[in-house]
């Protein structure tokens, strides 16, 4: 009061001015209004030393020591316990391996709680979460490792139920991955009530245990939102590729996904575009937890790009009902419970419009030129919601009937 009505000589004013000048000069050294919004909103994310990640296999050992005891005389098992949430055995930051991956019997070694099929329970606890982790798969043996080695202890320090499945398109037709996810998630659903599917590429391996392999219990998931390859930004708002997971009731929702994308790319902004069309959103965790690295490699032959891709995207909105689950056809060849996996290996029939191979340079993903990008929308417009972790346990039963039914007219 004293200070302020008097001239501009006087202390208080001078101490406003000198604060402007602070503010101003820190204002623009943030990067304005964007870069301002983009500290702020990072000040209320969790924040993780990436610099220092703990050994995938951390805090493992405390599993087994965890097993249930032998019943006793009376026979009468002890009923468990709801695992804690979080999981207290998560450590955050993982270090990843992508090269000299040790062999399959290494990695069963590491993982003897690992039941054949890649099926895991956890030992001293009833899991709230039950997953199914479904691979699109082609000729990719050493990546196959490097997720078995890195998902394996990953999953079970979050402590919840879930089964591996490798689902092999056989033949040496154009690769299909929408449709090899649509097959995944029929027989993962035939042979379990799993709450929760999550749609993995082999090649991508998440960095911080934190980002749980959960589902929101309304809207479709999407966990790969900070990747190296993309300088661990969104590459843009409506991107669904990489890791993304779905509930059952989702899944039948958007009519599953489609059948129609033979060869890389558009598959996945088609899912994006099937989801926002039933009314659903994409959620995800926050940047800081979901980062992934994806092994560097070349593109496959026998994937090469969709040329028929932009086109089939403009017609989502007619075809999406009639293309997706209550089309899919494929034949099941065989089904292996490998110790570290479920092998399933499928004929999902060939390409109508197969492209002439001869003519098609190998497609280089390994970092920033993996896919066109349309327009870096980066961090800020492409800001999560938060992944709210739903209780995963299958609560609306009667989709179930719906998809089973479905499997069975249509697979017999
Ligand atoms: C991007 C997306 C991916 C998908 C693809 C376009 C990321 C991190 N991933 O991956 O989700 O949308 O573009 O189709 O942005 N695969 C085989 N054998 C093959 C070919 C493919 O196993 O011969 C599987 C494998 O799981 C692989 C996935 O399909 O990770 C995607 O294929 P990609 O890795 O060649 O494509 P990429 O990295 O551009
Ligand atoms: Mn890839």
């Amino acid at each position: 009061m004293v200070c302020c009505g008097r001239a501009l000589d006087s202390p208080c004013t001078l101490a406003l001015l000198v604060g402007f000048q602070f503010a101003f000069v820190l204002y623009f050294s943030l990067g304005g209004f964007r870069g301002l919004v983009s500290v702020l909103v990072h000040s209320s994310e969790p924040e993780f030393d990436y610099s220092r990640p703990h050994d995938v296999y951390t805090n493992l050992s405390q599993l087994s020591a965890l097993l249930p005891h032998q019943p006793g005389p009376t026979g009468a098992e002890q009923r468990l316990r709801d695992c804690l949430l979080p999981s207290p055995l998560l450590v955050g930051p993982v270090s990843v391996r992508v090269s000299s991956t040790p062999s399959l019997e290494e990695i069963k070694e590491k993982n003897p709680l690992v039941m054949p099929g890649g099926h895991y329970r956890p030992p001293g606890c009833e899991p709230r979460h039950h997953t199914a982790i479904v691979v699109p798969y082609r000729n990719r043996q050493s990546h196959l490792r490097a997720l078995l080695y890195h998902l394996h202890p990953f999953l079970q320090r979050q402590q919840i139920h879930y089964s591996i499945y490798i689902v092999h398109q056989s033949g040496n037709s154009t690769f299909n991955r929408a449709k090899l996810l649509n097959v995944g998630v029929r027989e993962a659903l035939k042979e379990e009530d799993w709450g929760c599917i999550f749609l993995h590429d082999v090649d991508l391996l998440p960095e911080n245990d934190h980002n749980t392999y959960t589902c929101h219990p309304q809207h479709p998931s999407h966990l790969s939102v900070a990747m190296d390859k993309f300088r661990y930004r969104l590459p843009y708002p409506q991107y669904f590729g990489g890791v993304s997971a779905v509930t059952p009731e989702q899944y039948l929702k958007m009519n599953g996904f489609p059948n129609q994308y033979w060869g890389w790319g558009g598959e996945d902004d088609d899912i994006a575009a099937r989801i926002r069309l039933t009314g659903m959103k994409i959620v995800r965790p926050p940047v800081a937890i979901g980062h992934y690295k994806m092994i560097k490699h070349k593109g496959d032959r026998g994937n090469e790009q969709n040329p028929r891709r932009f086109d089939l995207l403009k017609h989502t909105r007619l075809n999406w009902r009639s293309d997706g689950l209550n089309s899919l056809t494929y034949k099941l060849l065989s089904k292996e419970l490998e110790p570290l996996y479920t092998n399933l290996s499928v004929s999902i029939g060939e390409d109508p419009h197969p492209p002439s191979r001869k003519s098609e340079p190998p497609r280089n993903t390994s970092h920033s030129t993996a896919r066109p990008m349309r327009g870096d929308a980066g961090i800020l417009s492409a800001r999560p919601t938060g992944l709210q972790h739903a209780h995963s346990k299958p609560a609306n039963r009667s989709s179930y009937g719906v998809l089973k039914a479905a499997v069975k007219q249509e697979v017999g």
